[in-house]
């Protein structure tokens, strides 16, 4: 086992990104359950998510999207994030949610809705630069349903040369960051279907272009490991957004469907140096509580990327190479097993008394009375929620 100093060390570092859009209504598109106390605008988003940091310790930031939430003031909207100890994480861009956008956004074949696409993510790279985010993530819903409905290959040219304008427009330390996605809501071609497809464009823009891995969007028995590891080796590894799946996007809670998986994923974050000072690699998770409470939804969630780190630094890494190099697969298998089969829990409890949180962040959140308070203080208005 690696020693539990370092181990504690690099977990004091790891930092999680909370979604905005993680706090507000959210469902099926069959149906959304509104919760009470539920955010109304922007500033009661990023106050839950004060919460899910001032409880966890490692979650300082918070990814907006943009329409949902839109505001006059950006600065003011960052210093109210502040104001209740977090920053503005990563700027979503959103054109999947507008009638114009019906055949696809920058691939298009109407040269005024391409336009109308650019002009928005170039909107959202102003926001960054009034909010001081870093990264724009871009996830773009284009693609075809019916063979023959339109041209695969001039697509990919739209699609190229309106990333080749976003990315022109960054500045300083900024990024652009791609997500892909296999299928949905185009169900024959998908523009950006893959990881190969993203790091192609990617490789194309240049250094501060790097690849999304969000868990939830492989094909099932898609070995995302690998793909982690691919990109980390290529220093293009730009970002996760975690959740969890079983059959679609389901976007659940990460590690509550393969609690395994998310641990080799991490195994591949550690051995690629994904976690080391200076990483650019961003953990965020992408994710919609519709059951269950939206705050410790997050809160456990973050504890779930906590206990995969966890195990994945606790593996035996000099033990690991010995046994690879001499050829032992049933010994190497097994170390890899000690740290899975490690109950992290007690570490992490003393890490964050260490930090002078309470040990157990699930429990001192519903001690705290906040859920109550919201429920009380947020009546009346729009809450918000997937399009708000
Ligand atoms: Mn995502």
């Amino acid at each position: 086992m690696a020693s539990t100093t370092a181990v504690r060390a690099a977990l004091r570092t790891q930092r999680i990104e909370t979604p905005s859009w993680a706090y507000g209504n959210s469902g099926t598109r069959f149906k959304v359950f509104a919760q009470q106390g539920v955010p109304r605008d922007p500033f009661e988003k990023l106050a839950d998510a004060a919460q899910v940091h001032a409880f966890t310790g490692v979650a300082p930031s918070v990814s907006l999207h943009i329409p949902w939430d839109k505001v006059d003031d950006y600065a003011a909207l960052a210093k109210h994030a502040r104001d209740q100890g977090v920053v503005i994480g990563a700027v979503n861009a959103n054109v999947f949610q507008d009638d114009d956008y019906m055949l696809g956004s920058v691939t298009n074949p109407d040269p005024r809705v391409r336009r109308k696409a650019t002009d928005h993510l170039l909107e959202c790279v102003d926001i960054m630069d009034a909010t001081g985010s870093r990264d724009l993530k871009l996830w773009f819903s284009d693609g075809t349903n019916y063979p023959g409905q339109d041209d695969i290959r001039a697509r990919q040219d739209r699609l190229a040369e309106a990333l080749a304008e976003v990315y022109a427009r960054l500045t300083g330390d900024q990024r652009l960051i791609l997500e892909y996605k296999f299928f949905e809501p185009a169900f024959y071609t998908t523009d950006v279907p893959d990881w190969g497809t993203a790091y192609a464009h990617c490789l194309k823009l240049g250094d501060r272009a790097k690849v999304v891995v969000d868990t939830g969007h492989h094909a099932p028995g898609t070995n995302i490991e690998f793909i982690v590891a691919f990109l980390l080796r290529e220093g293009k590894l730009g970002a996760f957004d975690f959740n969890s799946r079983f059959y679609a996007d389901d976007d659940l809670m990460v590690g509550a469907a393969d609690p395994f998986q998310l641990f080799r994923i991490m195994h591949e974050v550690v051995r690629g140096g994904g976690l080391d000072a200076g990483t650019e690699v961003a953990f965020m998770l992408d994710q919609c509580h519709n059951i269950e409470p939206k705050i410790p939804g997050q809160i456990r969630s973050v504890m779930n990327v906590q206990e995969a780190t966890a195990k994945a630094l606790l593996v035996d890494a000099e033990a690991l190479a010995a046994a690879q190099q001499a050829g032992d697969v049933l010994g190497a298998n097994a170390v890899l097993m000690d740290a899975y089969n490690t109950d992290v829990r007690p570490l992490l409890a003393e890490l964050r008394a260490e930090l002078g949180l309470a040990p157990d962040p699930m429990a001192a959140y519903a001690a705290s009375g906040y859920a109550e308070r919201i429920k009380a203080e947020r009546v009346g208005g729009a809450q918000a929620g997937w399009g708000a």
